[in-house]
């Protein structure tokens, strides 16, 4: 079903989503590609906490009604922390995209698998209570599910292929990430409100 790879599917979300929404993204490559191709002061990694970028994000999303925040998450991490949809689709935060992106497996270690191909994220997305939820295999898919997001909470469950390059460095100015990430949301404009 896949006829996207991580590159190409981070490329279309980075290059789609508002320059004004803040970007919550998950551990490992997902993160360490981001961070290394599109980095910026809106963005924060979780690079050691596997599963609770969802979290962060709904935290954020919360306490920053007017921005809208788009997490970035692995399907693996999603299942780690899989409880976090609940209270997402709990609060109901109209500002909080979720993008899942799905390869089936943890492509950051050895790429076992991760059971996701049974797991239905995006049924479950749809029963736990997110408003608008859409499943993408290429990127003009993705870019449109990305585009037509309107109000929250959103899910896209975006497949791709599994593996892709690996050789990223690792984001390690942590703590200078996280002040340059609080003083974007400080100081910049909110953007458009969902
Ligand atoms: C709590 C915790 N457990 C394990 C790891 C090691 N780890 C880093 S990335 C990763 C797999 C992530 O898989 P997924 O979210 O599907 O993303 P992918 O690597 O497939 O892009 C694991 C197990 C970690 N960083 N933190
Ligand atoms: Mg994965």
């Amino acid at each position: 079903m896949a006829q996207m790879n991580r590159q190409e599917a981070i490329e279309v979300i980075m290059t789609t989503i508002n320059p004004q929404d803040a970007v919550v993204s998950t551990t490992g490559l997902i993160s360490r590609e981001i961070f290394e191709r599109f980095h910026s002061d809106r963005n924060i990694y979780v690079p050691g906490s596997m599963g609770l970028a969802s979290s962060i994000g709904l935290g954020l999303a919360m306490a920053c009604p007017n921005r809208r925040v788009v997490v970035i998450d692995g399907d693996a991490s999603l299942l780690m922390n899989l409880g976090s949809i609940v209270t997402i689709g709990n609060k109901q935060s109209t500002n909080l995209l979720h993008i899942v992106i799905d390869n089936g497996a943890y492509g950051s270690c050895n790429e076992e698998r991760s059971m996701s191909d049974t797991a239905h994220l995006d049924t479950l997305a749809l029963h736990v209570g997110y408003q608008y939820v859409r499943t993408v295999g290429s990127r003009e898919d993705l870019k449109r599910a990305t585009i037509e997001f309107g109000r929250g909470p959103g899910f896209i469950l975006a497949k791709i292929e599994l593996g892709g390059r690996r050789d990223f460095r690792r984001p390690l100015e942590l703590t200078a990430i996280k002040s340059r990430f609080m003083r974007f949301l400080a100081h910049s404009t909110k953007g458009e409100r969902p």
